[in-house]
């Protein structure tokens, strides 16, 4: 179809480093989803991409963490992630990952291509490297102070308390993520995107977008008042698609242990993803049609954490690479809170879209979520207000004009819709109210505006309602049958161009409508035009009245915020126990436990907690202060065999040196020396 519009849209790749949640669908997913399935009504050109992001040192911390290998890792998320998509109505057409062959060998041309181009700088400097490790420390495998706020456990690439992007030598007291050493530097060569040079060239295409979400606009142009500055595109890491070797080689630098950097990979998966789908189309070549001809409208969905990356980054590569559309438009989502706080993955705190399917109809979140979008503010998700829109809104109003018109039809007209006739001016105003509210959800919809599209949706079937009430059929049946019969046909087709003009927002409602309607095919096959056309013919044949949104009741709600509170109430201990549970046994084996003798033990003036204790350790002497005055006299702990940590470092409480730490179980407030259940030698490791 040679003038139809053609939308190349995609959602942002989540990281298959764990399941998705209502943030995320609310930020990158839905969106994509509504405007893509509105697309496709309106008769577009439309391929609809979103994939796993399987690489990058989260995926690699996990991995550690679990003992397991990143590919069973993202193995693992991707198949999650995938089914639950597909549960929650997400229609992407094709739905890739980016360890996938085709993934890594795009990336490479890509870059290989940029090389030839002679792009990058490239640069050798010192960097953080781990000496027990024996690894470089990139983006989140470094820990350190945050230069900006003074937040300890800051990240090599971003600080989660200031959200500061930072790179690992930007750290105060930088400490490995892996082993906890202090890195040493070691020099490394790595290719950057020189931004700078694109800056110009990036202001200009911005600045020709004048529609753009304020809220992207504005971080943009932060960016550009700042300056942008070189980016590392390569990393040290184990883990990731390759540096291709000719770029090496022609740089006489050494591939090995050299991938590209997650975030210059992973939009590229956006296009790779579309190279899989068209081959699945039977047409190798089929995904230029979207990438790289000009008639092709490209919308990137995605959070407001990737805005850098989608308006700055991949930009400035399709730029360098000269082949590729630009966006034209990111979307981009602010954050969704839940129930007044930021989610938190580590705390549990988060409804999990595979444990929310598990009990709840998917159309009700999206609908709860469409409703409240926060696409120009931060916006938050509450148990409450998700019943009321389900119960008050979708039940009572959509849900109630469908069942009254279902059964009056029914019982009074056989179940087939009956002829009308002539119209009077309400009447004319339903049929009206059809055709504008097609027109203004569409325009909502093309200007990304998704709240008022959901909102101007329900409007038309609060007036469906308001029109079945004032026209009195229930009264006209008798008194005026003509009126009645032309009332339930227009009720009728209001039921149908409901189901289309819901079906982005609502494909499961929309598909059972649909069905009970008796109308062939789905309500996605219907078209946006045809909407407020009046096409079910009187005579034709209705289906069997089914609830189209059962009322969730008000118990089913309070688990679900009672469990949210548990997981908030729990947080210190859930966020330690966390910690705790998730160190790798690499990590655990780098404390060296050793039994130790106390040959002398006395009080330290003006501590009443402390005392001083002697130790051998083996061959050797040593100096501990330990919490135990309260608990032991200290007579009583001379003789015993006791466990040390005896790789801690020495650090000085209350002016007296600690060459180590005691073990003791806190049982009830007391504290009990932990002690070995056998005579055993002093110095030994515990294995
Ligand atoms: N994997 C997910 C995120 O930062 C990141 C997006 C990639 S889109 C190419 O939320
Ligand atoms: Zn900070």
């Amino acid at each position: 179809m040679a003038d139809q519009e053609r939308y190349m849209i995609t959602s942002a790749l989540p990281y298959a480093n764990g399941p998705i949640h209502l943030g995320h669908l609310a930020g990158a997913y839905l969106p994509g989803d509504i405007f893509a399935r509105y697309c496709r009504l309106k008769q577009r050109d439309v391929v609809y991409i979103c994939g796993s992001d399987e690489h990058g040192v989260p995926i690699m911390l996990r991995a550690r963490a679990e003992g397991i290998s990143p590919q069973e890792v993202v193995d693992r998320y991707h198949a999650m992630i995938k089914e639950s998509f597909e549960k929650v109505g997400m229609s992407f057409d094709y739905y890739g990952r980016t360890s996938s062959p085709v993934h890594h060998q795009t990336s490479r041309d890509f870059f290989e291509h940029l090389a030839e181009k002679d792009i990058f700088v490239r640069k050798t400097d010192k960097q953080l490297y781990d000496p027990e490790a024996g690894m470089f420390l990139a983006d989140r495998f470094v820990r350190g102070t945050c230069p900006k706020c003074g937040y300890e456990d800051a990240y090599g690439d971003q600080c989660e308390r200031c959200g500061t992007s930072l790179s690992p030598a930007d750290l105060i007291n930088p400490r490995s993520a892996i082993t906890n050493a202090r890195p040493v530097e070691k020099e490394t060569t790595h290719w950057y995107l020189p931004l700078a040079d694109f800056q110009p060239k990036l202001e200009a295409w911005i600045n020709a977008h004048p529609e753009w979400r304020p809220n992207v606009l504005g971080q943009i142009q932060s960016w550009f008042r700042d300056g942008l500055k070189d980016r590392a595109v390569t990393r040290d890491l184990p883990w990731g698609v390759a540096l291709p070797e000719a770029v090496a080689r022609a740089a006489g630098v050494d591939a090995s242990g050299k991938v590209l950097y997650v975030w210059f990979d992973a939009p590229i998966g956006y296009i790779s993803a579309t190279r899989e789908w068209a081959a699945q189309q039977g047409d190798p070549d089929l995904w230029k049609r979207y990438w790289q001809d000009p008639q092709s409208k490209l919308v990137h969905f995605i959070g407001k954490d990737n805005i850098v990356f989608h308006c700055l980054i991949f930009p400035a590569m399709l730029m360098a690479h000269g082949d590729y559309v630009l966006p034209l438009n990111v979307p981009s989502n602010e954050f969704l809170n839940l129930e007044g706080n930021k989610f938190s993955t580590s705390r549990n705190y988060a409804v999990w879209l595979n444990e929310y399917l598990e009990k709840f109809d998917p159309d009700s979140l999206r609908y709860t979520l469409a409703s409240n979008m926060p696409e120009t503010r931060d916006a938050d998700f509450s148990w409450n207000d998700f019943q009321a829109r389900h119960n008050n809104e979708l039940a009572d109003i959509l849900g109630n004009f469908v069942n009254r018109t279902f059964t009056f039809i029914s019982k009074y007209y056989d179940g087939a819709v009956p002829a009308r006739g002539a119209l009077d001016a309400l009447d004319q105003e339903m049929i009206e109210q059809i055709a504008r509210a097609a027109v203004e959800v569409g325009e909502q919809l093309d200007a990304f505006r998704f709240k008022e599209a959901t909102r101007r949706f329900m409007d038309l079937a609060r007036f469906a309602n308001k029109y079945f009430n004032d026209q009195e059929p229930w009264k006209t049946r008798k008194s005026a049958p003509e009126k009645c019969a032309t009332t339930l046909n227009l009720c009728a087709q209001a039921a149908r161009s409901l189901a289309v003009l819901m079906s982005p927002f609502l494909p499961f409602g929309a598909r059972k409508l649909w069905q009970m309607l008796q109308l062939s095919g789905t309500p996605e096959a219907a078209t946006w035009e045809g909407i407020a056309d009046l096409q079910l013919p009187a005579g034709h044949r209705l289906g069997k009245l089914e609830i189209l949104y059962s009322k969730i009741d008000d118990a089913v709600i309070a688990e679900e915020v009672q469990r949210l509170k548990q997981a908030l109430s729990g947080a210190n201990g859930a966020a330690e126990a966390a910690e705790v549970e998730h160190i790798s046994i690499d990590e655990f084996k780098k404390i060296q436990l050793k039994t130790a003798r106390v040959i002398a033990a006395e009080a330290i003036p003006k501590a009443k907690k402390l005392l001083k204790l002697q130790i051998e350790l083996g061959t050797e002497k040593r100096q501990l202060v330990a919490g135990l005055a309260e608990h032991y006299r200290p007579e009583d702990l001379v003789g015993k065999t006791v466990i040390v940590v005896a790789n801690l470092q020495p650090a000085v409480i209350r002016g007296v040196e600690s060459q180590g730490m005691l073990l003791a179980v806190e049982d009830g407030g007391k504290l009990i020396v932990i002690t070995p259940e056998q005579p055993a030698a002093s110095g030994k490791p515990v294995a």
